[in-house]
């Protein structure tokens, strides 16, 4: 069964002014589909690979064939990637983190504000494309990054949260600015999704 764009939980002019609406339809419309796409073309070289999940091609990737590794490596993560992305945003967020997370990060940060600062130093200091992670180990919580379309999930991680810190994720609206663009991200951030993966 090939792989589906997933439909954005929002319109695009959702985010605004955090996320301008052009952005948004750019990321969705063609680099996240670009991603579907040629995810499942890969997999058309290997039918073997079609039933398999998401989570199981990127657990596994040393059992794909070499020749299409790569493409489904970089393709199989922008989509786990992006996937989560739209949803742990909303129209509806910003603030901080309640229950369980709520002390989850407490216990591994100290408090929220030194959080975000961490985290916003793993995505401002991610060279080049890539993502900032926040990735659940057990009732704790670690900070991450990864280039390119790489995931925590490739570990068998579980990352709750995670920004795009590609320049497609901000350019149109903050240009070089990245610090910019996640001290506005915050504003959108859906902090009830986080939790609920977080407790999932
Ligand atoms: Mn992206």
């Amino acid at each position: 069964m090939a792989f589906t764009l997933p439909a954005l939980p929002y319109d695009f002019a959702a985010l605004e002014p955090s996320i301008d609406a052009r952005t948004m339809e750019i990321h969705h419309d063609k680099h996240h589909a670009g991603y579907v796409n040629n995810l499942n073309a890969a997999l058309e070289k290997a039918p073997e690979l079609q039933s398999r999940s998401l989570d199981d091609l990127l657990q596994h990737l040393d059992s794909i064939p070499e020749s299409i590794r790569t493409a489904v490596r970089n393709n199989a993560g922008g989509h786990w990637n992006h996937s989560m992305f739209w949803e742990i945003m909303s129209p509806k967020g910003g603030g901080e983190p309640t229950g369980k997370l709520a002390d989850a990060i407490k216990k591994s940060f100290g408090d929220f504000a030194t959080f975000q600062t961490q985290f916003a130093d793993a995505a401002a200091k991610r060279f080049g494309s890539g993502w900032a992670w926040l990735v659940k180990d057990g009732s704790k919580l670690t900070i991450t990054s990864t280039p390119n379309q790489d995931t925590p999930v490739m570990e068998k991680k579980h990352p709750i949260l995670g920004v795009d810190v590609w320049e497609h994720a901000y350019y149109l609206k903050y240009q070089n600015k990245r610090g910019d663009y996640v001290s506005a991200w915050w504003n959108v951030v859906n902090w009830p999704e986080v939790g609920r993966r977080f407790e999932a």
